[in-house]
């Protein structure tokens, strides 16, 4: 049996679903218990981290170590590609949306709340706009990040492309994507399996905007 621990909100934990689905994997998804940021939690994940799995006893936290267990785990439905150096490209675009492009779309949460003018909005979307140009540079987007077949470098990008859009459109600024991540984007919409592992994120996240652009 396949748990997936995670929340609904959590961005990370959608990219680990993405993969799920995309694999065909039946799991039960479960919150920490506690929270996590729980004792119970943190002697499970030091780090204190979502997501984490566990399978048939076995438990492994960190979103990119939980994709490349399920690919090793479940070979017969493979995300990477053959032949060490598709494979290493295919690493390389999803250790960019875990290293460069996701903490630059996170940069921009404490603005939601920031009830003053936002002073840093101009320079955090101009660093997030960058990161892409560079993306796309490097992206294949035939139609997916890596090539004709959906892969590893999908996965996160999948969670956060949309999420950079929510959180600048609530902020009244565009997302304004490159035309070859534009493409990209359409190709993912038809994805079922995506929208499927996104739909408890995207409520959860405009829930979470919606309650915090009014307190704000
Ligand atoms: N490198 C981690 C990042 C996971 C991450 O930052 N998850 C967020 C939720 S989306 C989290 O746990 N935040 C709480 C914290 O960092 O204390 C991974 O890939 O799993």
């Amino acid at each position: 049996m396949i748990i997936l621990y995670g929340l609904p909100v959590s961005s990370y934990t959608a990219k680990v679903r993405v993969a799920l689905h995309w694999r065909g994997l039946s799991y039960q998804e479960r919150e920490p218990e506690g929270g996590y940021r729980s004792a119970a939690w943190a002697e499970r994940v030091p780090m204190g981290t979502l997501p984490a799995l566990a399978h048939d006893g076995f438990f492994v936290a960190e979103s990119e170590a939980i994709l490349e267990y399920l690919e090793d785990a479940f070979p017969e439905r493979p995300l990477l590609p053959t032949g060490a150096q598709p494979r290493a490209q295919t690493r390389m675009l999803a250790r960019l949306h875990d290293l460069h492009v996701e903490p630059r779309v996170r940069a921009l949460f404490p603005l939601i709340k920031d009830p003053a003018p936002h002073l840093r909005l101009p320079e955090l979307h101009a660093a997030l706009h960058d990161k892409l140009e560079r993306l796309a540079q490097l992206a294949q987007a035939c139609p997916f990040m890596a090539g004709k077949q959906p892969s590893l470098a999908d996965c996160g990008f999948a969670v956060t492309l949309p999420l950079a859009r929510r959180l600048l459109e609530a902020l009244d600024r565009p997302l304004g994507l490159p035309a070859k991540l534009q493409a990209w984007e359409e190709a993912m919409a038809q994805e079922s399996a995506v929208q499927a592992a996104l739909a408890p994120w995207r409520l959860a996240t405009d829930n979470w905007l919606a309650t915090a652009r009014k307190s704000s």
